[in-house]
């Protein structure tokens, strides 16, 4: 029996190569291994404000992009969140589990309510972590693949299992996050103190999966770079070694090389290649997206929920039946 896992990406903001690299790119890799689920995790996305139209185009895009970076859905079930309403229904039920405290605790939370004020925030905001637990503890998941940023989501959702199963029995599997070393944590471009972010204010953050070739260019060319001229590889030079991990992740050279490479010549040298790989590895990428037309996706996207929503309602019927509702 193959183990399975279950990930997600919000349909909110433009997908960057922080996303792929630390999520996607891992998700292909593992969808021959394990029985995969990959969601569009639109519920998600409406915790913070956001436009109707803006999400009915994000969702669709976001399963295109899990397409174009080589989901197959012949072999993994891809789907929006909301097409299964256990999700929903769990998440109610969890958010009788979790404590006050816990959700407070949780970093992603408190840097979103830096970025808007406390009295804007959303109660869905603050339970976003209670969704995501339901969203994993639904299919039996062994393994959740993500990035570093996440890995308190799921501490969280284990404690959830866990507290669930001590006082009802048990009924949940205990999940285990699986991050890869590398590609973990890509960093702003325009602030390598911070992960790369979708809901960063300036665009100037993010390389998107959507940029056009001269948005790459200009981008790179404005990322902020560490005092010096050398192009070494080194924790004291962090927004250096950020740029010089996505140039290694997307040319397979390593950084090693890659100051070799550099050895005598300066940030422009290395800048200009850089959006010169960065460019070349969007463009087929993209070529796929164009070449996807909506109603094939959301085809797909559909057969994904039929496949998915038997395992959910029958997590969700034991759970229900473990709490004493009357089914
Ligand atoms: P936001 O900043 O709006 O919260 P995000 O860019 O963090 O969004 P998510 O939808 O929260 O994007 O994350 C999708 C997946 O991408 C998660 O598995 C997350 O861990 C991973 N991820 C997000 N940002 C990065 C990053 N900078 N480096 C590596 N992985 C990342
Ligand atoms: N919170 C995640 C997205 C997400 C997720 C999930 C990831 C929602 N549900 C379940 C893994 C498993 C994020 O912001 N990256």
């Amino acid at each position: 029996m193959k183990q399975r896992i279950f990930s997600g990406v919000q349909p909110s903001g433009n997908l960057h190569i922080g996303n792929y690299l630390g999520a996607i790119k891992n998700w292909v890799e593992l969808q021959d291994e394990y029985e995969s689920i990959f969601c569009v995790v639109d519920l998600h996305a409406i915790t913070v404000p956001q436009d109707p139209e803006t999400l009915r185009k994000k969702t669709i895009e976001i399963a295109k992009i899990y397409l174009a970076a080589g989901i197959d859905p012949e072999k993994s079930s891809i789907f929006i969140q909301s097409h299964v309403p256990e999700h929903a229904e769990l998440a109610w039920i969890l958010n009788t589990i979790a404590k006050i405290p816990e959700l407070e605790k949780m970093t992603q939370f408190k840097d979103k309510l830096q970025k808007e004020s406390r009295e804007s925030a959303s109660v869905g905001l603050f339970d976003y972590p209670a969704l995501m637990a339901a969203d994993i503890l639904l299919y039996n998941t062994q393994t959740v693949p993500v990035g570093e940023d996440q890995i308190q989501h799921i501490e969280l959702t284990r404690t959830l299992a866990k507290r669930f199963n001590h006082r009802f029995g048990d009924t949940f599997i205990i999940p285990e996050p699986f991050v890869r070393k590398e590609g973990m944590r890509i960093m702003g471009l325009d602030d390598p103190i911070k992960k790369m972010s979708k809901s960063a204010k300036s665009e100037y953050n993010y390389i998107s999966l959507i940029d056009s070739e001269e948005t790459v260019r200009r981008k790179i060319k404005k990322a902020v770079t560490d005092s010096g001229t050398e192009i070494v590889y080194s924790d004291d030079k962090p927004a250096l070694k950020n740029l010089i991990n996505i140039y290694s992740l997307l040319s397979e050279k390593s950084s090693k090389e890659i100051e070799q490479m550099y050895a005598g010549k300066g940030y422009a040298d290395f800048k200009n290649d850089l959006a010169e790989v960065i460019i070349n590895f969007l463009k087929p990428f993209q070529e796929k997206i164009n070449a996807l037309s909506d109603e094939k996706v959301l085809e797909i996207l559909k057969q994904g929920a039929e496949k998915v929503r038997p395992l959910a309602k029958q997590k969700l019927d034991e759970v229900k039946k473990k709490i004493g509702f009357v089914l």
